[in-house]
C-alpha cells in the first residue's frame, strides 16, 4: 500500500437494540424480537425501533407502526418489547471502550457505530488488517456476547458502506485498488447520503448504480444538486473521502440501578451505590481515564430526577475517592429531600487520559 494510504475500520453492531434484548434474555434468540417505542396514547400505538433478523424475514422494519408489525407476525410466537435505552447505552459504552483500544484514532458515530483509524496498528498491511478486524469481532462477542459487522477500507465513507455490505456478523475488506469495483455495481440508493427522494431524482437522470453516478461529469451534478451536494456525490461515487477520523473522548461514564425497595436509608442506598462505583471505576481503569467530576443521580418515588455533583481539585481514578464523594453527596442530598429514593446512579465526567495526568502524589 502507498505511504499515505489510510486504513479505516467501520464497526456497526447488528440489530442493536434487539440484540441487546436477546443477550439479556437468551430465550428470545430463536424468536422474532421487535423493540418498540410505545406512544403515550397507550395500547399498541407507536412505532418499531428495530427488530432482529428473524422478525425482518417477516417484513418487520424500523419505523413501521407497531400494529403493522403485529399483523405481519400474526400467529407467530414473537416478542414485543419497549425500548430500554439505559441498557443499550450501557452496553454501547462498554463496546465503544473495547473498540477504542484497537484504534490509533477513534470516533463514535452513533449508539452502535464507530469509525476507527487503524493505519498504524495494522502496520499498513492488509493481512494484519483482517486479523485485527477479526480480533475486534471476537473480543466483542466473547466479552459482550454481541455480533457486529465490520467494513475496512481506505476511507470512512467506503468503510461504512463495506460494513453494510454483509450483515449480520459480516466482515468486508476493500483494498485501495478494489474501491471502484466494490462501489460500481451497488444500487444508487446504497450510496451514503442518497435518501429516497434523491434516489428518485437520480433514477430520473438514468442513474441506477453508483458506477453510473461516478461516470457523470461533476458540473452536471452541480447543476442538478447544487455545488456542495453535487461535488459530494461525485466524490462519493468515485470512493473519494478525505475526512479524518475525529477523536472524541468519552465525555462521561454512568451507571444506575433500581433499589430493592424505595428507601431513605443512607446505608442501604450506599450499598448499591458502592457497587455502581466499582463498575464505573473499572471502566475508568480499562479506558485509562481519570475524572474531575463525580456525581450522583437519584430517581425519587414520584419519578422526579435529582442530581448532585462535585468538581474535584485533582483528577482521580481511585475507587475510594469516588465512593467517598458519592457518600457525601448522598448524605447531603438525603438531608435536603423528604422523598424516598427509587433508583440511584453514579456519574463521572470531565474525563481525561490517565497517562497524561499526574497522580495526587506528584502534587504533594
Ligand atoms: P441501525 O444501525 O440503523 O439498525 P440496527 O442496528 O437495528 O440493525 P442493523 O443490523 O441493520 O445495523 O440503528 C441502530 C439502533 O438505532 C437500532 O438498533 C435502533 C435504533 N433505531 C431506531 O430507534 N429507529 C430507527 O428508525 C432506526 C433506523 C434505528
Ligand atoms: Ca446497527
Amino acid at each position: 500500500m502507498a505511504e499515505r494510504t489510510r486504513i479505516i475500520a467501520h464497526v456497526d453492531l447488528d440489530y442493536f437494540y434487539a440484540q441487546c434484548e436477546e443477550r439479556e434474555n437468551p430465550a428470545y434468540r430463536d424468536k422474532p424480537v421487535v423493540v418498540c417505542v410505545y406512544s403515550a396514547r397507550g395500547g399498541d400505538s407507536g412505532a418499531v425501533s428495530t427488530a432482529n433478523y428473524i422478525a425482518r424475514k417477516f417484513g418487520v422494519r424500523a419505523g413501521m407502526p407497531i400494529v403493522q408489525a403485529k399483523r405481519l407476525l400474526k400467529g407467530v410466537e414473537a416478542v414485543f418489547l419497549p425500548v430500554n435505552r439505559e441498557l443499550y447505552g450501557r452496553i454501547s459504552g462498554e463496546i465503544m471502550e473495547i473498540l477504542r483500544g484497537y484504534a490509533d484514532r477513534f470516533e463514535q458515530k452513533s449508539i452502535d457505530e464507530a469509525s476507527l483509524d487503524i493505519t498504524e496498528r495494522a502496520e499498513r498491511d492488509c493481512t494484519r488488517t483482517k486479523e485485527l478486524a477479526l480480533r475486534m469481532k471476537k473480543e466483542i462477542l466473547e466479552r459482550e456476547r454481541l455480533t457486529c459487522s465490520v467494513g475496512v477500507a481506505p476511507n470512512k465513507l467506503v468503510a461504512k458502506m463495506a460494513a453494510d455490505f454483509q450483515k449480520p456478523n459480516g466482515l468486508t475488506v476493500v483494498k485501495p485498488e478494489e474501491v471502484k469495483s466494490f462501489l460500481s455495481p451497488l444500487p444508487i440508493g446504497e450510496l451514503y447520503g442518497v435518501g429516497r427522494k434523491t434516489e428518485k431524482v437520480m433514477s430520473e437522470l438514468g442513474l441506477k448504480t453508483v458506477g453510473d453516478l461516478a461516470e457523470r461529469r461533476v458540473e452536471d451534478l452541480v447543476r442538478v444538486f447544487g455545488r456542495k451536494l453535487g461535488v459530494y456525490f461525485h466524490n462519493a461515487a468515485n470512493g473519494i473521502d478525505e475526512t479524518p477520523v475525529q477523536e472524541r473522548e468519552a465525555v462521561q461514564i454512568s451507571r444506575i440501578t433500581t433499589l430493592k425497595r424505595n428507601t431513605r436509608d443512607l446505608e442501604e442506598i450506599f450499598r448499591d451505590l458502592s457497587e455502581l462505583c466499582k463498575d464505573v471505576h473499572e471502566r475508568l481503569v480499562r479506558g485509562n481515564l481519570t475524572s474531575c467530576s463525580v456525581g450522583i443521580v437519584a430517581v425519587m418515588e414520584n419519578m422526579s430526577i435529582q442530581s448532585r455533583s462535585r468538581t474535584l481539585d485533582f483528577p482521580t481514578n481511585e475507587l475510594e475517592t469516588i465512593k467517598e464523594v458519592c457518600c457525601e453527596l448522598l448524605e447531603q442530598f438525603l438531608k435536603e429531600s423528604t422523598l424516598k429514593v427509587r433508583r440511584i446512579g453514579v456519574r463521572v465526567a470531565n474525563l481525561g487520559k490517565a497517562s497524561a495526568q499526574k497522580s495526587l502524589e506528584d502534587f504533594r
